[in-house]
């Protein structure tokens, strides 16, 4: 059972408690004379949702070195307006909140975190620096780390109001304004991000936008801090529930039978192989887009089942869980394919009024995890849904030959290079 344990770090300065999550076991030294300071952020808004879940490992480790010094609060951008979240049965999709998808909690235990409609509760609808990450002009020959605040290479997504306040996108809160905009040029790990904010800005409040520039590695432990931070990602407990519900119902798989029950992430170390999965396979069929991003590597419905029915037969099992972004009559057609070899295929379908409640995102995220709980997992191609898939699959304790699998396009052949395993640090 996870603990709830609101709490406001020092110097919160008038805003309510419920404003800040703050998990007890990891409160900071601070000195009591240090105000709160917010770190806001947004990325490209091309980037699919678990791009962003990488973003945020980053942002989120960055705002934890912050606080070995001083109290600073991670702002959670609200999610939404996302390119891939098409579901037209449901109204626009946007300005929705965090403890929608993940256990704000468990965040917390990693780095002090608080929703951004909270943030506007304390601080108003306003931040006090906005700087727009960019390339430096002219690229770069050798690799030096270094940040400028410098002219605009490309054309900012934000505009000067008559009061001389900065209006962007926000999110889509139009009344939400940036009291001083800049543009800055980065080629940075995120740990010389930490000596900028605390030396050389004052602000209380400062918005990094197109914060996946920002780059993780080369912290001699940076693997072992990424993980920390993945592992910090639980799932809302209402997805997970739906979730198990499905694997109960319908295919014979619960946490105690499968060897997957969860603790409170600080606590919980698997060993590969400790996790046994549910008696089905699982495969991530990324299509759409990925038909012209990634055509020679997406194989053809045919090619697909072909390689599926090879696994099943390998590991003597009869039921596949399918999760796949393809129009409802091609995933039927591939169904319908493995019918043919009394393969029963399973698919989370939400019922509209559910969808309404879900969203796609939620219903993304019940697809990855009953794919996590698979006994085999094959997945597709640099697919960031896949690969966050290998992650919590890492996390559960499976044996490796059961995670890192893909499916092959039709002409790479059935050898085709498989993932790099991705190995958890704790
Ligand atoms: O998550 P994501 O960045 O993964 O984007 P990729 C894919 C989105 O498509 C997911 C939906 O967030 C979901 O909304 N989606 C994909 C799925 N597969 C499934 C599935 O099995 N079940 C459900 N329910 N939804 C990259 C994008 O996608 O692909 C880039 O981030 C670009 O912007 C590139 O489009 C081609 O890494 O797969």
């Amino acid at each position: 059972q996870i603990l709830l344990l609101l709490l406001c770090v020092h110097q919160c300065q008038g805003h309510s408690n419920e404003n800040l999550y703050q998990a007890k076991d990891n409160l900071p030294d601070y000195s009591p004379s240090k105000p709160t300071r917010y770190l806001l952020y947004d990325v490209n808004p091309g980037e699919g949702f678990n791009l962003r879940r990488d973003v945020y490992m980053r942002v989120a480790n960055l705002v934890k070195f912050l606080n070995e010094d001083e109290p600073w609060v991670l702002v959670l951008p609200p999610w939404g307006r996302l390119y891939h979240w098409q579901s037209h049965e449901i109204p626009l999709q946007s300005k929705i909140s965090w403890k929608h998808f993940f256990d704000i909690n468990s965040l917390a235990l990693h780095a002090p975190v608080m929703e951004f409609e909270d943030y506007i509760k304390a601080m108003g609808n306003k931040v006090e620096r906005l700087f727009y990450l960019q390339r430096f002009k002219g690229g770069w020959t050798k690799w030096e780390e270094k940040m400028e605040i410098c002219d605009c290479v490309e054309e900012p997504r934000y505009h000067q109001l008559a009061n001389g306040k900065w209006r962007g996108q926000f999110f889509g809160y139009e009344d939400f304004v940036a009291d001083k905009f800049d543009c800055m040029s980065t080629q940075a790990y995120l740990l010389t991000f930490k000596p900028f904010l605390m030396k050389n800005i004052t602000a209380r409040s400062v918005f990094l936008d197109r914060a996946e520039s920002m780059i993780h590695g080369q912290y001699s432990e940076w693997s072992r801090e990424w993980w920390t931070a993945r592992r910090s990602m639980v799932f809302a407990k209402p997805l997970r529930d739906i979730g198990d519900k499905f694997r109960k119902e319908f295919l014979d798989s619960d946490d105690i039978s499968d060897k997957t029950e969860l603790e409170v992430w600080t606590n919980m170390k698997r060993n590969h192989g400790d996790a046994k999965g549910g008696p089905y396979i699982a495969l991530h069929f990324r299509r759409k887009d990925y038909l012209y991003a990634h055509g020679k590597e997406v194989p053809s419905l045919e090619i697909a089942a072909k390689q599926v029915l090879k696994y099943l037969k390998k590991y003597n099992l009869k039921k596949l869980f399918l999760a796949t972004d393809a129009p409802n009559e091609e995933a039927e057609e591939f169904m319908n394919i493995l019918k043919k070899s009394q393969i029963k295929t399973y698919r989370y379908r939400p019922s509209i009024d559910n969808l309404k409640e879900l969203k796609d995102g939620g219903v993304a995220i019940i697809d990855q995890y009953i794919c996590a709980h698979a006994r085999v997992f094959i997945g597709s191609y640099v697919s960031t849904f896949t690969f966050r898939i290998h992650e919590e699959r890492e996390i559960l304790g499976f044996k490796q030959e059961a995670t890192f699998n893909r499916l092959c396009g039709d002409e790479e052949g059935e050898e085709c290079e498989q993932p790099t395993k991705w190995d958890i640090k704790y």
